[in-house]
């Protein structure tokens, strides 16, 4: 899986569990660029959520799975693997696409989903090389000042994601991690990782920045679902995800997708 060398790095690997490491190429291979030309349907089937739809990558693999309300007519186009903006008075972008969707692996090959990347949508993110030129963002609001600054910003948005690991292979999530962002200027980077198996509260969150070093701790923070630590916070979803992989992995049988089928 791209992003491993990262998690497996000699700096980092005493630092984060193997748990951790995995969470971690699963985001660093969500925040791949890909191209949605070479999204293909492989098989749709009706469930009680929706319409869950196969679709594979250039590798032939299925990489991720989208749930709709109706048949998805072209996942070329009804799929979007990176956000997309209009510049005003540009028109209006094509609304066609939907946001529902996740990365799906087989980390050990048993032919079983037991890591997902869901899209939340696009989040203000750090570049790698920190630009002093970005605005401080204060909950959901920016002060934008000029054309440049919003290119800058607009560039800066990546596409988000929860991820969700199933240690167990009982089809519950057992390790959940939500994008962080810095206490200081609200752009996002690194996750809160969240132990479901955890016995107490504060042994159950920790921040892990996005070169895989832990940053501590996380606490409860003031708001029902906001965490925070020394540098980073987080909004989680508090939520109980329920039996996610095992609603998918059915739709995968009733589809007969195999161990081939899925990327590890
Ligand atoms: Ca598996
Ligand atoms: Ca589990």
């Amino acid at each position: 899986m791209a992003g491993l060398a990262l998690a497996a790095s000699p700096a980092t690997a005493a630092l984060v569990t193997s748990s951790d490491a995995g969470v971690i190429a699963a985001a660093a291979d969500a925040d791949h660029d890909r191209n949605e030309a070479h999204l293909k349907l492989l098989c749709k089937t009706k469930t009680e959520g929706g319409i869950i739809s196969f679709v594979a990558g250039s590798e032939g693999k299925v990489l991720l799975a989208a749930l709709s309300a109706k048949p998805l007519k072209d996942v070329r186009k009804d799929i979007w693997l990176s956000p997309r903006f209009t510049s005003p008075g540009k028109g209006r972008a094509a609304t066609s696409a939907t946001e529902d969707w996740a990365y799906l692996y087989d980390h050990n090959g048993d032919g079983r989903i037991d890591r997902m990347s869901f899209l939340i949508g696009p989040l203000p993110t750090e570049p790698d090389t920190h630009d002093p030129r970005l605005p401080n963002i204060a909950g959901d609001q920016v002060r934008i000042e000029g054309a440049d600054m919003m290119a800058r910003v607009m560039k800066a948005m990546r596409y988000g994601f929860w991820q969700a690991a199933d240690e167990d292979a009982d089809g519950m999530p057992d390790i959940m991690a939500m994008p962080a962002r810095r206490k200081d200027t609200g752009w996002y980077r690194g996750w809160a990782i969240f132990d479901r198996r955890a016995t107490t509260e504060d042994a159950s969150c920790r921040f892990i920045d996005r070169d895989g070093s832990a940053k501590g701790p996380c606490h409860p923070g003031a708001e029902i679902g906001d965490y925070e630590g020394e540098s980073l916070t987080a909004r989680v979803w508090v939520r109980d995800p329920g039996p996610i992989f095992s609603a998918i992995q059915d739709a995968a049988l009733a589809c007969k997708l195999g161990a081939e089928a899925f990327r590890r």
